[in-house]
């Protein structure tokens, strides 16, 4: 399933390790649902929650945003529709630059050199499954440039993420990701709390291809409207969903 950004201004997350809301139909209207969260996330109930959105909405996208390779199991691969892959600008090296290359090892691994090695779970699909799954493991990535921009939050601790970024370097970090990393993904992190729209005015200045993501205290039509006024090109629901799926309806633009 190929990503039409251009259709996409409200995206879901849902996080794996809290319960679903009771009614799924409030999804109906969201264009995109990103299946993780940063704490007690495992490859099991990562599938869980994949499965159960993707039974209530097949043709909905649905993307895994793991934070480690063991949340990504053959399984979640076949079930989500792309794998999202964040590169923490303001945190620590491993979620830069370790992470990553560990997960690209797995990936060009020949099965060989895979099998009996302890590599975890991507070896697998690509010993059953060939080559041929490490061309559909790269075409499904989606790179995510992200910015954790609330030292408080959760996210912020896993990834090191402990100096928020100033406008400027806010600015910076987007104008690197159009202009020399290529992710096709900026995504602002304000996880728990509302930034407002100063940062995403920043970020979207430098912005022609690649796709500004906001997340952080939308509760309401009001920030929705504010952060997309502001130049991002979708908002990005998380705690609202889980909590208050009445008012979460309420973060969807009409
Ligand atoms: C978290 O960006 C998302 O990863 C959404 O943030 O939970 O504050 O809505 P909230």
């Amino acid at each position: 399933m190929k990503l039409r950004w251009d259709e996409i201004t409200h995206v879901t997350k849902a996080d794996p390790a809290k319960d679903l809301p009771p009614d799924l139909g409030v999804l109906d209207r969201t264009d995109a649902v990103m299946v993780g969260g940063s704490d007690g996330v495992t490859a099991e109930n990562t599938l869980d929650t994949i499965r159960a959105i993707k039974r209530r909405f097949p043709e909905k996208p649905v993307l895994q945003e793991p934070y480690s390779s063991s949340h990504v199991s053959t399984d979640t691969m076949e079930a989500a529709d792309h794998l999202a892959v964040p590169a923490v600008y303001n945190g620590d090296r491993e979620h830069f630059v370790g992470k990553h290359v560990d997960l690209f090892t797995e990936v060009g691994s020949k099965p060989e050199e895979v099998l009996g090695t302890g590599l975890p779970v991507l070896g697998d699909l690509i010993a059953s499954k060939g080559l041929d799954a490490v061309s559909r493991m790269t075409n499904e990535i989606v790179g995510e440039g992200y910015v954790v921009q609330n030292p408080a939050s959760t996210a912020a601790d896993v990834t090191g993420a402990d100096e928020p970024y100033t406008g400027e370097e806010v600015a910076g970090a987007a104008l690197a990701t159009e202009a020399f990393y290529g992710f096709p993904v900026f995504y602002l992190e304000y996880s728990g709390t509302y930034g407002g729209p100063d940062d995403v005015e920043a970020a979207a200045t430098h912005l022609d291809d690649t796709v500004l993501l906001y997340g952080g205290g939308i509760d309401g039509e009001r920030r929705t409207r504010e952060i997309l006024d502001a130049g991002a090109d979708a908002v990005v629901v998380g705690d609202c969903f889980h909590d208050d799926p009445a008012r979460f309806l309420e973060t969807i633009p009409s």
